[in-house]
């Protein structure tokens, strides 16, 4: 199938915080669509006049919408304003003639207008699914070609990506390199989603971080609203800034103990600045080690020795174990 472009008309204002590639509001034309493929926001049936250019301008007004099929039925013509995207061309039943919004976000993507984001196609990662306050769902994530599973949180006003869960004890997380590096766990119970897609996370936009701790029924925060981590290369390097939260800052404090800057350390993997031993063996966990720590998120569940467990100093101190974290990415 050919495909051409149908340009409706020129956009002036709703484009106008998108990069040059979205200003001429075009739509491309992807042939007949089937109803399964799409989400109806609006149904319409207008008597007469129904064009393809009304059609377009009534998706233009709703940011969620992404395409348009225009439909011929004997009652008359349907506008119908649609969420979806198609990752291929599609043929169907039916006379309607499907128009998606034009974008350069690859294929399998889509241009998000709330956000201002190339986007996965719908269901895809994190921005797309809608836990309910507090409730989690998990999800596939797509950024690019790669893909792993993790859960969606709905907390403090936005879904999150989660990277680390510990809330039972029933994952061990004392290990080594390879494992933080690809990740282990559960998602209906404790994991780590590992290091190298932490770092996939953040070179494609998820830059602000939130932790959340339990200490039995009681609960805080912390957040940052810049989060880094390098590459491999450089041991995953950690840089954080922006604290805010009630927890009180764990990575990034003035403490001589403090994590930030710091490469990552697994008993097997010893990239700490203490020559006499190894840090990760040292507190029974895989953290950003310089010397000490003032948080070890995946220390040993339960150990309230000093320093080995789940600790966030500022928190509960170095000889409490905490009962529940939740670490966090989102976009700004
Ligand atoms: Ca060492």
């Amino acid at each position: 199938m050919t495909r051409y472009y149908f340009s409706i008309f020129m956009v002036s204002t709703f484009m106008k915080n998108a990069t040059s590639a979205y200003q001429s509001g075009s739509f491309t034309y992807k042939g007949n669509a089937s109803y399964s493929d799409v989400s109806l926001l609006i149904s319409e049936e207008k008597s007469d006049g129904t064009s393809l250019r009304s059609c377009a301008a009534e998706c233009y007004k709703n940011l969620d919408c992404n395409a348009i099929e225009l439909c011929s039925l004997p009652t008359g013509n349907i506008c119908r304003l649609s969420k979806s995207i198609s990752k291929n061309l599609v043929t169907g039943v039916g006379s309607c003639s499907r128009h998606e919004l034009e974008h350069s976000c690859g294929s399998g993507f889509f241009y998000n207008r709330r956000t201002n984001h190339c986007q996965c196609v719908i269901d895809c990662d994190c921005n797309t699914m809608t836990p309910p306050i507090g409730g989690v769902l998990t999800t596939n994530v797509y950024l690019g070609v790669e893909m792993f599973t993790t859960n969606c949180m709905n907390t403090a006003g936005h879904v999150w990506t989660m990277i680390q869960r510990r809330m039972d004890g029933s994952v061990n997380f004392y290990r080594g390199w390879t494992e933080y590096k690809n990740g282990f766990g559960a998602m209906n119970t404790e994991f780590w989603i590992g290091l190298d897609n932490i770092r996939l996370l953040v070179v494609n936009g998820y830059t602000i971080l939130r932790v959340e701790l339990e200490d039995g029924s009681e609960s805080a925060y912390a957040e940052y609203s810049s989060f880094f981590i390098a590459d491999e290369n450089d041991k995953y390097r950690i840089h954080v800034s922006g604290y805010s939260g009630t927890a009180s800052d764990g990575i990034s404090s003035t403490s001589q103990y403090s994590n930030n800057d710091a490469q990552f350390s697994t008993f097997d993997n010893d990239n700490d600045v203490t020559s006499t031993r190894n840090n990760a063996a040292r507190w029974r966990g895989a953290w950003w080690y310089h010397d000490g720590h003032t948080s070890n998120l995946n220390g040993e569940y339960g150990n309230n020795n000093h320093g080995q467990g789940i600790n966030w100093s500022n928190f509960k101190g170095w000889a409490k174990s905490l009962s529940g974290t939740r670490m966090m990415l989102r976009m700004p």
